[in-house]
């Protein structure tokens, strides 16, 4: 399979001209099938037939995981349930999924998503790919299965967990392309570490990683460790799953599927539309789903768009690496912070591992923040004035970076919880 240049190498305005006639589809089909949307259409005072440019998509109300939630499990679905063949669900942990169907047609439409991945990263048919997402509900897995089965590469349905497993499979099976989170490709090459295996030696030649979000420094640590090239890729399951963007080996930012999803950057507190190049949260509108259509769905994810040209050719527009969620910001005594930030400071720091993990406090009616981080020799915890000062040059690095004070605590190695999927970095006591 080669990739689809057509569209990949599109102009602009060829693309927005078929973005426009998909969004026009889109709105009809959902204004027919979905009572929800032709309520919200027509307080906005837009009938489908009436939207004749992209900018009328700036008067079709957000849509959020609450409306997601409230019309739980199927009300938003505008294909009966005779053609939905696939269901999945949101990863949240607390209260109900949000719950999304697939019918053939969206299925194919996703696995070319992925496949457009899967093939700018230098995969193909000749790739052994292990899939290291947990298989189930979560879109990880299945999303990417399909992808790479669609290019014809060999797909390990593996799953997550067991990382003896894993690194047995991977030697054994000759995997060239490991697919899993950031977290869990760190967290196995500790343990083939642990077993005297060099991951280097290892036939895996590239991760794909993504279902999270990782910083440039630990995507370089996870390259030198593994001696792959590590590319990223970005979606979310009320959209698609993975298949949304992701990177290419030039790694000049995530190639956004724009011809399947329109994406927005708005101010989270506002709601107004930002400009290419501006910094916000993205918002996007499936053009291409039959059974589960997103309109201006609030992500909470920011980033910044852009288009400018590739090495690789593609004309798409790009976004960049996401910096954090809207709601996983931390306010400290007024300094916004995001955890992703304090990883690319702890990551050129030497002497500490990439294992880390932020912990909010209070102390009266002031939050406290501590960052805890593993060293990587424990015998610096046995001299307490060597600790002071690592301590002390972590926290002055994250002061004059961050703009914050904080309190540094160092950790033996292995004492933060390892994770074979998404990892947890902050943990908040400030109500407990
Ligand atoms: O994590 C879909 C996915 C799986 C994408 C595997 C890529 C690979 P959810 O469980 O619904 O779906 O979580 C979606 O995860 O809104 C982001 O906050 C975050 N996320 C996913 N990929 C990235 C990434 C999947 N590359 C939520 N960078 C999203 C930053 C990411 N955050």
């Amino acid at each position: 399979m080669i990739w689809n240049r057509k569209i990949e190498c599109a102009t602009q305005s060829e693309i927005e001209k078929l973005q426009l006639d998909k969004l026009r589809k889109t709105l009809a089909h959902v204004y027919d099938k979905v009572p929800f949307y032709r309520t919200r259409l027509d307080s906005a005072g837009l009938a489908p037939g009436n939207v004749t440019s992209l900018k009328d998509l700036e008067r079709i109300p957000f849509t959020t995981k609450e409306d997601l939630r409230q019309n739980y499990p199927y009300d938003l679905f505008a294909v009966p349930l005779s053609k939905v063949v696939r269901i999945h669900a949101s990863s949240g942990t607390t209260g109900k999924p949000t719950v999304v169907g697939y019918t053939r047609a969206d299925l194919d439409m996703w696995s070319e998503c992925v496949a457009r991945l899967v093939l700018m990263t230098g995969g193909g048919e000749s790739d052994i790919a292990q899939i290291s997402f947990g298989y189930g509900l979560f879109t990880g897995a299945l999303g990417l299965h399909n992808g790479l089965e669609k290019v014809g590469a060999s797909v390990i349905p593996i799953s997550s967990g067991n990382t003896e497993r894993q690194l047995m499979v991977m030697q054994d099976f000759g995997t060239t392309i490991l697919v899993c989170t950031p977290s869990y490709a760190l967290y196995m090459s500790d343990v083939a570490a642990e077993q005297g295996i060099n991951p280097r030696d290892l036939p895996v030649r590239i991760a794909m990683l993504g279902g999270e979000g990782h910083t440039l420094e630990m995507n370089a640590e996870i390259e030198r460790r593994w001696g792959v090239i590590a590319t990223e890729n970005y979606g979310l399951s009320e959209i698609v799953g993975p298949g949304v963007s992701g990177e290419c080996v030039h790694k000049t930012g995530q190639h956004f599927n724009e011809d399947f999803f329109l994406p927005e950057i708005i101010d989270p507190q506002t709601g107004r539309v930002l400009h290419e190049g501006e910094e916000g949260e993205l918002v996007i509108t499936t053009i291409d789903k039959e059974a589960f259509p997103l309109l201006r769905y609030r992500t909470k994810d920011i980033t910044t768009l852009f288009r400018d040209t590739c090495p690789c050719g593609r004309t798409s527009l790009r976004m960049a690496r996401v910096k954090g969620r809207s709601d996983d910001m931390l306010i400290i005594k007024g300094v916004n912070v995001y955890p992703s930030q304090v990883e690319s400071v702890l990551l050129t720091m030497s002497g500490i591992s990439p294992y880390y993990q932020i912990v909010l406090g209070k102390k009266g009616f002031v939050d406290t923040l501590e960052v805890h981080v593993e060293l990587v020799d424990p015998s610096v915890l046995e001299v307490y004035s060597e600790l002071e000062k690592v301590e002390r040059q972590v926290a002055a690095k994250l002061h004059s970076t961050l703009g914050l004070e904080c309190k540094v605590r160092l950790r033996e190695p292995g004492a933060i919880e390892r994770t074979a999927g998404k990892a947890k970095r902050v943990v908040d006591n400030r109500n407990a």
